[in-house]
This record gives C-alpha cells, sequence and structure tokens, in this order.
C-alpha cells in the first residue's frame, strides 16, 4: 500500500478550478475530500448514492460538452458500478475523466477490503473498458502527471491514486439533495 495522502491530492486536482470545471466525488470520503478543498456550487457530492456517480458524471460531460467533468470516485463506489466504465469508454466524451481514489477499502463503512486490496487492477479494467488514457499513481512523483491527465487530457481519462487508508475526519458539505441540485443547476445553466 503506497502512503499518498487522499486530502492532498484531491486539493491538486481541484486547485484553480475556474467556472469550467464540474466535479462529481461520490459518495463518503471524496465527498468530504472536495469539501475540504473548498466548496463550490459546481461540486455535486452524491452523499449515499453508490455507484451513480460515473453514471451522473458522464451524463453531465455529453450534456455540458463545453465543460470539463471530473468524477472523483472511491474504489468501492466503481467496483459497485463497473459496467459504467464500459458506458463511459464507449460514449467517450472527450471532455471527461475519473480519478478513482483507492485506498483499498470501504473506508466509509468500517475499513473493510475491497477486491483492489486482493489484486483487482480498476486501471487495467478501465483500459480493458476502452478509456483512451488510463494511468496508475503510486508515488508522489507521479501525482502531477495524473492530476494534469484528469485536468486537461483529452477524455475520456482514467487515473486510480493509490492512497492511504487511514481515516481522516469527516469534513461534511451539505446535506440538502434539493439545495445542492439546484445550486449546482443554478451555477452550470443559470437560473430557470
Ligand atoms: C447501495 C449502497 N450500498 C452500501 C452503501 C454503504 N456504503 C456507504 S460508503 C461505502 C463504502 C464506499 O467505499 P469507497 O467508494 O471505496 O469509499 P472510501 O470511503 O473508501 O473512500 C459503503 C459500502 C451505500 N451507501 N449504498
Ligand atoms: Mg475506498
Amino acid at each position: 500500500m503506497a502512503a499518498l495522502n487522499r486530502r492532498e491530492i484531491v486539493a491538486k486536482l481541484l486547485a484553480n478550478r475556474g467556472e469550467d470545471l464540474l466535479v462529481v466525488p461520490s459518495l463518503g470520503q471524496a465527498c468530504y475530500d472536495c469539501f475540504a478543498a473548498g466548496d463550490s456550487p459546481r461540486t455535486f457530492y452524491m452523499w449515499g448514492a453508490m455507484g451513480g456517480a460515473v453514471p451522473v458524471a458522464l451524463g453531465l460531460a455529453i450534456a455540458q460538452p463545453e465543460k470539463r467533468v471530473l468524477c472523483i470516485a472511491g474504489d468501492g463506489e466503481l467496483l459497485m458500478g463497473l459496467g459504467a466504465l464500459a458506458a463511459a469508454a464507449a460514449e467517450a466524451p472527450p471532455n471527461f475523466a475519473i480519478a478513482c481514489i483507492d485506498n483499498e477499502r470501504y473506508g466509509e463503512t468500517g475499513q473493510q477490503q475491497t477486491a483492489t486490496g486482493r489484486g483487482t487492477n480498476l486501471t487495467a479494467i478501465a483500459a480493458g473498458a476502452g478509456f483512451g488514457t488510463t494511468m496508475m499513481v503510486t508515488k508522489e512523483a507521479d501525482i502531477a502527471a495524473g492530476v494534469k491527465a484528469c485536468r486537461e487530457t483529452q477524455g475520456p481519462v482514467f487515473v486510480t491514486f493509490k492512497v492511504d487508508d487511514a481515516p481522516l475526519p469527516a469534513a461534511l458539505p451539505p446535506k440538502d439533495g434539493a439545495y445542492l441540485k439546484s445550486r449546482f443547476r443554478e451555477a452550470v445553466v443559470g437560473k430557470i
């Protein structure tokens, strides 16, 4: 297990984000990481919707081709909805990237080991699904290249960051789903 720090990685993924970056973090700790890096109306927190982050982010990327869409997803999240990777690769939006924050654990529910801790390689699965750019980041020196791919490389992009499994303090974003949906919609397409 590499010892990369997930909060540092997510802060780098979201650094200097302008109005053109839309972010969909998967439930639990990915939401906390994004909130800890700075709340934004252009972040659509998934809260408890496990398996929903990639489908939501994919639809958003197709609907908003002028924006960059970054899905920041846990390993458990992605393992729950592997078919979404095939759909994303098949649709192949050039503005779409997935950053997998892989702690090899279902961290939020008590640190149970996931399949990535037992040999499953999500980067290889994404490559097999047809993602044009895939990377596995296990050391500090490669973080910048992984971040750059997520922010700039033509999509679909898939980057796994192997991170420390130490639990971190929660940083809780707003929880009201209707509020989050409305503020996101207003930030992206304006008031209706
Ligand atoms: C359908 C469904 N099953 C189970 C859960 C309970 N649950 C919430 S977070 C979580 C683990 C998420 O793991 P991962 O995506 O790897 O995130 P981590 O906390 O490790 O960053 C689980 C099993 C849920 N919210 N929804
Ligand atoms: Mg995990």
